[in-house]
Formats: structure tokens, sequence, C-alpha cells
């Protein structure tokens, strides 16, 4: 590691962590959100605004693997039986196609299918930790929080899609969980820009409620110590 620990120029006000207690965690980069013909197309959604989050990532997520910070790539998805899928959520408004259904990266939102499956410029390394999760939070119903333990982590830096959907409710559940989140501005990605801009103002107004927010370059250069 180069260096044990740098404080980032974030807001409301920067933040020092140790590296050693600090992981990197890329929520749901899936196909099925990125690209047309998935389950974010299928809700009416114009999914190129979310192309925008990729660059800075794969930068961060480069120089993290190089300081050798801990990675953890989320999915959101379902069984293929669909037992994990709330009829809430399968039944709700009116898509072309809905969880489950036949599409043209296969069965949409479905665990093993080509559009669940990770964009290719962000996908894991053999032995990066990946958590298959049913819900918008990471937490709910997996495996994550004992990861987080089992690696003694305190403090996460959090990018990926959608930034007032699956990144702010994985946010609102680590802070409650007592975890310090440091959210990469242009590492997420919502397909409403003012969603995107009001979801990072929730996290870090009152003092930073639920975390703080800073830019990919500034986490960058406190990676470079
Ligand atoms: N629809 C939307 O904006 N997001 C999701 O359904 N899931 C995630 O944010 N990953």
């Amino acid at each position: 590691m180069a260096n044990s620990g740098a404080t980032i120029a974030a807001e409301p006000g920067p933040i020092t962590l140790d590296w050693s207690k600090t992981a990197l965690v890329i929520i749901d980069m899936q196909r099925d959100f990125m690209e047309r013909g998935g389950f974010g197309e299928t809700l009416g959604n114009d999914v190129s605004q979310l192309a925008r989050a990729v660059k800075p990532i794969a930068e961060v997520l480069a120089a993290v693997r190089d300081a050798g910070l801990l990675v953890v790539h989320t999915r959101e998805g379902h069984l293929p039986d669909l037992s994990d899928a709330p009829p809430a959520k399968v039944e709700r408004g009116a898509p072309r196609l809905r969880i489950g259904d036949p599409g043209p990266m296969g069965r949409i939102l479905i665990r093993g299918e080509a559009g669940h499956d990770i964009i290719p410029e962000l996908y894991p390394l053999d032995g990066e930790i990946v958590i298959d999760k049913p819900g918008k939070g990471a937490f709910y119903a997996t495996e994550f929080g004992d990861i987080l333990q089992k690696y003694g982590i305190e403090n996460l830096l959090v990018c990926g899609v959608t930034t007032e959907v699956c990144v702010n409710t994985t946010v609102r559940e680590a802070n409650d969980r007592g975890y310090r989140c440091v959210v990469i501005s242009d590492g997420c990605a919502s397909y409403f820009p003012e969603f995107h801009e009001m979801g990072l103002k929730m996290i870090k107004a009152q003092g930073g409620i639920f975390g703080w927010v800073a830019e990919s370059a500034a986490v960058l250069a406190a990676l470079a110590g």
C-alpha cells in the first residue's frame, strides 16, 4: 500500500481515511442498467445518461487496485424462480418488460443472464468480492455487512448507478451502521441529471448527514499521496 492513509478534499469538508480500513464499493454497473434492452430501459429510461460514470470509476478502480484496497462490486438481481423478488417490485408500474421476462440480454434482472453481468470496462478481477443483492441497498438480504466486518472496514468509497436509487440507499444503510461514506460524484450517474445533483446534495447537506462527496480527481490525488 503506497500510503497508510490520506485526506480527501471532499464536501462538506475534508475527510482523512485510513486506507487499510477503506473499501471501494462499485454499485450495480451492470448491462441491465447501462445498456439498451435491459431493466433500466424497460422502465422508460434513457440509458445513455449513465455512460459518463464509467471512466471516472475505471480510473479510481485502477488506483485502488494498485494501492491494495478492498474492492467490492454489487449487482442487483433475482433468482431465476423469482423467489427473492417481491411481487410489489415485479408488478410495479407499466414497463415494456418485467423482471424475469425474456429480453435481448436474457431474462430481465435475473442472476446468470447476460444483462445481469457487470460491464466489461469494470469487470471484477478474480478474487474481488461480488455481492448479489435483491434490493436497492447493498446490506439488505446480503452478506455485505459481514464481509466488511471481517475485513475491518470502517470507510467506504462509493460509486455506481443510480445516484438517487441504489447508491443513496446503500449509503443510507451504511451510514446507519457506522460507516463513513465518501461518494465519488462523477463516478455516479442517474437517468435524471437533476436527481443526480440532488442525490449528492442530500448526502453532504447538514454537515454531511449521510456522508461526504468528492470528485474522482480528489480521491485519486489522495490515493497518490
Ligand atoms: N431505476 C433506477 O434508477 N435504479 C435501479 O433500479 N437500481 C439501481 O439504482 N441500481
